[in-house]
C-alpha cells in the first residue's frame, strides 16, 4: 500500500474510532437498586447525568419510593413486592435523596456526574 493510502486509511479509523468513543459516552447506563429488609441496597449510588436506575422491591412488603430534591421531584406511589420502576436521571441536580414515604428511615443518595 502507498504511503498516501496508509495515511488516509489510519484517518479514517482514528476518526471511526473517535465517533465509536463519542456514541459509546452517550449510552446511558442502566443501575438497579433494591429495597430488602426495609433498606435501598446499595444505600449510594454514583452515575452519570442520563442514566437509568431501576428501583425494584425484593421485600415482603410496599413501599413508597419519592424524590423531594427540588429540581428532581418524583412520586412512584405504592411499589407492591416484585414490582419494579424505572427512573431516568436526567437532571441537573448533583445530589438527589430517594426516600420511602412509609419508612422515614430509608434513603438512597444518588451522585449524579454532570
Ligand atoms: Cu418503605
Amino acid at each position: 500500500m502507498s504511503p498516501i493510502r496508509t495515511a488516509i486509511r489510519s484517518a479514517a479509523l482514528t476518526l471511526a474510532l473517535g465517533l465509536f468513543s463519542v456514541a459509546a459516552q452517550a449510552e446511558p447506563a442502566t443501575y438497579t437498586v433494591t429495597q430488602k429488609n426495609g433498606q435501598y441496597v446499595p444505600s449510594t449510588l454514583t452515575i452519570k447525568r442520563g442514566d437509568i436506575v431501576i428501583i425494584r422491591n425484593d421485600d415482603n412488603q410496599p413501599h413508597h419510593v419519592v424524590s423531594y430534591t427540588p429540581h428532581f421531584l418524583f412520586d412512584l406511589d405504592l411499589q407492591a413486592p416484585g414490582q419494579e420502576n424505572k427512573i431516568v436521571f436526567d437532571t441537573t441536580e448533583k445530589l438527589v435523596v430517594v426516600s420511602c414515604d412509609i419508612h422515614h428511615n430509608m434513603e438512597l443518595l444518588v451522585t449524579v456526574q454532570q
